[in-house]
């Protein structure tokens, strides 16, 4: 007698492995994802674009602004909260804009920091064409110009504070 236990086996992974789904029987084919370049294993799966962020930084900031448009969050150091908004009350894709800055150390403005804005595209390796320029206009408050996210998609945000010659950084998740 053969004995097929073996093949069932395999068989039955198979199945696993393949898509199973509802309005699945399409096979473990794959379609299109929202995000750019990614693939579901199987049609109507959730995209799994996430994986696709290898050099993105943990944001340390919310995700949603508030309802003036302040983004907000902590450096990763824990000691200055960063609030920052575009001073347009948005943030646009391919058009020069400004930003407006605030630093706080508990309830207490940071004066005199050093203050570097960059953001970043993990998906595509690449970052911003201009270096912005940051003024400090007292009372913990700093404007940022020459910020220009140059294409839709996913961007981070990041502000670097120097204070006391100790830097942090705070990263903000950006699906524009
Ligand atoms: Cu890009």
């Amino acid at each position: 007698m053969t004995d097929f236990r073996p093949l069932l086996g395999v068989l039955s992974i198979a199945i696993v492995i393949g898509c199973a789904g509802p309005g699945g029987g399409g096979g473990a084919g794959s379609a299109a994802c929202a995000c750019e370049g990614a693939e579901c294993a199987c049609p109507g799966d959730p995209c799994t674009c996430g994986a696709r962020r290898p050099e993105s930084m943990p944001s340390t900031g919310l995700l949603t602004a508030d309802a003036e448009g302040w983004h907000s969050g902590l450096t990763l150091d824990g000691a200055t909260r960063v609030r920052w908004r575009g001073v347009e009350g948005e943030t646009p894709t391919n058009r020069l804009f400004a930003l407006e800055l605030e630093l706080l150390d508990g309830a207490e403005p940071v004066t005199g920091a050093e203050v570097g804005v960059s953001a970043f595209m993990p998906d595509h390796g690449h970052g911003m064409n201009y270096v912005p320029q940051t003024t400090e206009l007292g009372a913990g408050h700093y404007r940022v110009e020459g910020m220009l996210l140059h294409m839709p998609g996913f961007w981070q945000l990041h502000v670097d504070v120097v204070r006391g010659g100790i830097a942090s950084r705070a990263t903000f998740d950006l699906d524009l």
